[in-house]
């Protein structure tokens, strides 16, 4: 198996994170991707390699045009403000319901373009995206060349981020970037298993009103942890949609055997739909001592999930691993990479 990485996701650093209205230091550090390659590298698993350019096509197959100017000049339209802090936004649509029109200054469009304020833009933000996306995107071709297994080192996350929208530390949209590609080759249906402990509401949101992509999440109860407000089990998708969202809440403190309990219920879903490939939204912050997170996986449950997965290998669908969440930076590497120590040696 390979691991797709990027260097150009150290870019991506120095902004501090509203936590319960106080400016601190950020979770999200460029020592997780680190981290998840070094694992990866000492796991004897495979060769790390570094993406090509497969340019813009890809993720404008997933994102607004506009919504990915804005991500390319944001930073400059901030400092021409003559701020060198990080960009962040402090005005937003919450729903209103009513028409959107794209603001001229920099301020405006920050919130135009977020669902939260979890997303500061820093001067190497967009190249730090681009190459992440660029990760999924080298991946997905794994798959697309008949491998049955790949894992895209992406840093920032992407699970959050809409097809105009950016939020909770993603921008670019990772794992639906990969999904919308693997459909050319392994359509009519690939599957999204967002294992991250936060709900996928970006990914549920681009595929929301579509039957091509079966979207299937286990994640904190949304009643009581970010992002709030969407990953209810009511939530099934829309319109040609309808059945092709599941989600799985599950309450603080889940321990191994509730969990691993939905996730088998989430991959008879993903067999059952008819997925030919499934991509995994695969974030560790489902851990134990995540400092951001309230379930309590160990660290030899990450092995467990990995054979859980067989099943899915088994009926010959091959897997992209998409790397999301996990904030524990002494143990990101390991877990992220036991999912595929497990998956790979039982
Ligand atoms: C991104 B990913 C809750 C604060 C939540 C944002 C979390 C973003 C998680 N007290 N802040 O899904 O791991
Ligand atoms: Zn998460």
């Amino acid at each position: 198996m390979h691991a797709w990485y990027s260097s150009h996701h150290l870019a991506h650093h120095g902004h501090g994170e509203l936590i319960g209205g106080e400016l601190l230091a950020g979770f999200e550090l460029p020592v997780r991707a680190e981290r998840v390659r070094d694992a990866f590298v000492a796991a004897d698993l495979g060769e790390v390699l570094t993406p090509a350019d497969a340019g813009l096509q890809p993720i404008l197959a997933v994102h607004d045009a506009r919504y990915v100017a804005f991500l390319q000049s944001a930073w400059a339209e901030w400092r021409a403000l003559g701020r060198t802090h990080p960009a962040l936004g402090m005005v937003w649509h919450a729903g209103l319901g009513l028409p959107r029109e794209e603001p001229r200054h920099i301020e405006g469009k920050l919130g135009f373009y977020s669902i939260d304020a979890g997303c500061a833009i820093v001067e190497g933000t967009w190249e730090a995206a681009y190459w992440s996306a660029q990760c999924a995107v080298a991946g997905a071709q794994s798959l697309q060349r008949g491998e049955a297994t790949a894992l895209a080192v992406c840093r920032p996350p992407g699970h959050h981020a809409a097809a105009a929208l950016m939020g909770g530390y993603c921008y670019l949209n990772n794992a639906a970037i990969a999904a919308q590609m693997l459909l050319a080759t392994h359509g009519p249906r690939v599957g999204v298993l967002d294992i991250d402990y936060h709900h996928g509401n970006g990914t549920q949101a681009i595929f929301w009103q579509r039957d091509d992509v079966f979207f299937t999440s286990l994640h904190a109860d949304p009643h009581d942890d970010y992002p709030y407000l969407s990953g209810h089990a009511s939530e099934e998708g829309e319109g040609a949609g309808h059945g092709h969202t599941l989600n799985l809440p599950l309450p603080a403190g889940t321990t191994a055997p509730a969990y691993l309990a939905a996730l088998e219920v989430a991959i008879d879903a993903t067999l059952q739909r008819g997925c030919r490939a499934v991509v995994v939204s695969l974030g560790v912050d489902t851990f134990e001592r995540d400092p951001i997170s309230k379930f309590k996986l160990a660290m030899p449950d990450y092995l467990e999930i990995g054979r859980r997965l067989r099943r899915l290998r088994a009926a010959g669908v091959p897997l992209l691993f998409v790397f999301e969440g996990g904030y524990a930076t002494d143990e990101v590497g390991s877990n992220a990479v036991n999912v595929l120590v497990g998956l790979e040696r039982g």
